[in-house]
């Protein structure tokens, strides 16, 4: 029996704190390490004891009841987020820990939305009830305002330090509680007939396993308070869901890739169905097989060789140099639809005596392994550019590179990432004729909603294109969209649909498709005005009464717009939404001028029209005349002599 549990939260809430004492007390580890004296068991890395955040999810195994838990710690810092987004992916359950002191914080909210995206069943546990200022009931009411309705109070502190657990004994107001749900319990309740206590959790347990409910727990994780409650409710409350599909053909998916310091590439794949063996081999998307290798079940740095591993597992195996993170195994599908992205770009800066390609190779190294990165190797201006979520990220990349390849690098300012979109339909034509190639395309291009992203379709008959050539269009399409004609930031927004076009029987080659269709896509958007997009937060901040004026203004300033205030006691929460250029650093500036008491939560909340689109352009200076991968001219061919048609004299 094998179940995955995460911890999930905003940083500092006692995440690993709270999964080393699970390890403690259920033996895992002999002695109880603390994150503030550098020896927990799973923030072992030196950047992770140096800040004493966690920078990389990890998973822990330990055992209870007969079941074996696979415990993965995630990072709470919203510039590791898509870190632990890949982590929440592959999760059966997951603990949401929130401090009693600080209450519900902004991260903690994209955690909640990404667990419901993912219809992953949700504990709450509540910590630092040990610190002044904490709040039970506040947390209660704030879950309640803020998720959800649906919880039940399954342990809770008493005041004389005691703690009170419900499903040994449930009380009168669990059995009521439950009644709401339960049809069963709810009549048997009003015949005042007698109600088990198995009848009860066995009750919470059907309506937890399918999100309708979500039990509570509060402790204090620094002096292992609690923890045997939430283990025991683990333990009854979860199922094991992968025990009768060892026997199935196998599936699984690709969460994790790490390079051990041998260099060996590791990939970490949860399986969902079947048994692995070593040595077998394991079929990629694109039809190539490779062997696995060594077959690894990891705990913390330790692991164990295994020869066979089966569903429900966390394994790392060698050997699988394809493998991508997302990869599906099996039948199961590739992902690749996560949430959170980046919304900043920054150059890598070396010495100059380093050779660029050397540069480059680590961070594709470093890209594989946490694929949002993204590197790209600009040519025109010969520079290295990543995809972050913020400078601590940046630093932290510092410090690893240092210490894993011994090159020391640092980073341009980060900058927004824009995009561009149309500002109504279009229709673009590329023709790609030089001597022995042919290939013409016709495409609409249509604006779509916000952050629809691009979408293809085809309305072109198979007899007019063959289908071979209608594939060869799709495929280049994301390329094609790559650079838009106002800064030379990627198109989205767009529906592009194939109307018709030709080839010929003898000429045609599939990169002649590629040629026509960068062509036709320049050519449609270059006859109709193109909006340049800047990525935005909704933000949440609070602030003591007084301070609300000065924040209202700030945003004012940075171009946001807010929703009236809501005031709370003596605290006042605004809500809204900025841009990311104007607010990135908005989060020290609130903490200096609050001197640390005001909170704010950034959430990525997608795309919109630039606040200053002109200043923007000038500032990037592409010149779209000069782009020669990206020309809407089209080439034709006439008694055997190539010439140019530019775009804008194609009607
Ligand atoms: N007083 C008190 N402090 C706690 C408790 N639990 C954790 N802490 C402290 O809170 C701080 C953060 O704890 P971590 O376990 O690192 O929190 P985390 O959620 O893993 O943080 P990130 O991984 O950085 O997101 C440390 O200083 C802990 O000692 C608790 O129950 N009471
Ligand atoms: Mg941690």
């Amino acid at each position: 029996m094998n179940k995955t549990i995460g911890m999930v939260a905003h940083v500092d809430a006692g995440k690993t704190t709270l999964l080393e004492q699970i390890l403690y007390s259920t033996s895992s580890i002999k002695k109880a390490g603390r994150v503030d004296n550098k020896n927990t068991f799973l923030d072992y890395h030196s950047i992770e004891k140096e800040r004493g955040i966690t920078v990389f999810s990890d998973q822990a195994i330990t055992n209870y009841n007969n079941c074996t838990y696979q415990l993965v710690d995630t990072p709470g810092h919203i510039d590791f987020s898509t870190e632990m987004e890949r982590s929440i992916r592959i999760l059966d359950y997951a603990v949401i820990i929130i401090s009693a002191v600080e209450g519900i914080e902004g991260h903690t909210e994209t955690v909640w939305q990404l667990l419901k995206k993912y219809q992953i069943p949700t504990f709450f546990f509540i910590n630092k009830l040990d610190r002044v200022g904490s709040n039970f009931e506040n947390v209660i009411n704030e879950i309640r305002n803020t998720f959800t309705q649906d919880i039940i109070i399954l342990s809770h502190i008493t005041e004389d330090g005691n703690i009170n657990y419900s499903l040994d004994n449930p009380s009168r107001d669990i059995i009521e509680l439950i009644a709401e749900y339960d049809e069963v319990i709810m009549e048997k309740y009003v015949e005042d007939e007698d109600i088990k206590p198995t009848e009860i959790y066995q009750a919470i347990k059907k309506f937890f396993n399918n999100n309708s409910i979500y039990p509570c727990l509060s402790g204090i994780a620094l002096k292992s308070i609690g923890i045997d409650k939430l283990m025991k409710s683990i333990d009854l409350l979860t199922l094991s869901k992968y025990d009768n599909t060892k026997d199935e053909p196998l599936s699984g998916t690709v969460y994790k890739i790490r390079h051990d310091s041998h260099g060996n590439k590791l990939t970490y794949i949860k399986l969902y169905t079947g048994t692995v063996n070593v040595k077998d081999s394991i079929t990629h998307k694109d039809k190539s097989t490779e062997k696995i290798n060594e077959l690894r079940i990891y705990n913390g740095t330790n692991y164990d060789i295994s020869k066979k591993a089966y569903a429900g597992q966390l394994i790392a195996v060698t050997g699988l140099n394809a493998s991508y993170v997302g990869e599906g195994i099996g039948d199961f599908d590739d992902y690749n639809e996560y949430t959170l992205i980046p919304t900043l770009k920054s150059k890598v800066l070396y010495d100059s005596f380093e050779n660029p390609k050397e540069i480059l190779k680590i961070f594709t190294i470093l890209t594989e392994e946490n694929p949002s990165l993204d590197v790209e190797w600009v040519e025109e201006i010969k520079e290295i550019h990543i995809k972050v979520m913020g400078t601590i990220q940046l630093e932290v990349l510092t410090y690893i590179i240092q210490e894993r390849f011994g090159k020391s690098i640092t980073f341009g300012v980060p900058e927004v990432l824009y995009k561009e979109t149309i500002a109504y339909k279009t229709h673009g034509f590329g023709h790609f004729e030089p001597l022995k190639h042919y290939a013409e395309v016709e495409f609409d291009i249509e604006p779509a909603s916000r952050n629809s992203k691009i979408s293809f379709s085809s309305t072109c008959h198979v007899d007019v294109l063959h289908t071979r050539w209608q594939r060869m269009c799709e495929k280049n399409i994301a390329d094609a969209c790559k650079k838009g004609i106002l800064t030379g930031s990627p198109l989205t927004d767009i529906n592009i649909t194939l109307t018709t076009g030709k080839s010929h029987i003898k000429h045609t080659s599939g990169g002649d498709f590629r040629q026509a269709t960068f062509r036709a896509i320049r050519q449609g958007i270059e006859k109709v005005d193109n909006i340049l997009l800047e990525p935005f937060y909704s933000f949440k901040i609070k602030v003591v009464n007084h301070l609300s004026g000065r924040v209202m203004s700030d945003i004012t300033k940075m171009h946001g717009v807010f929703e009236p205030p809501i005031t709370n006691n003596n605290q006042v929460i605004i809500t809204g939404r900025v841009p990311v250029s104007t607010a990135m650093n908005y989060p020290s500036t609130l903490a200096s001028f609050s001197s640390g008491k005001g909170s704010i939560s950034l959430i990525f909340d997608g795309y919109d029209i630039c606040h200053n689109t002109d200043q923007v352009i000038k500032r990037i200076g592409y010149n779209k005349n000069i782009d020669i991968e990206y020309t809407s001219t089209s080439i034709f061919c006439s008694h055997g002599k190539a010439y140019t048609v530019e775009g804008n004299s194609i009607t």
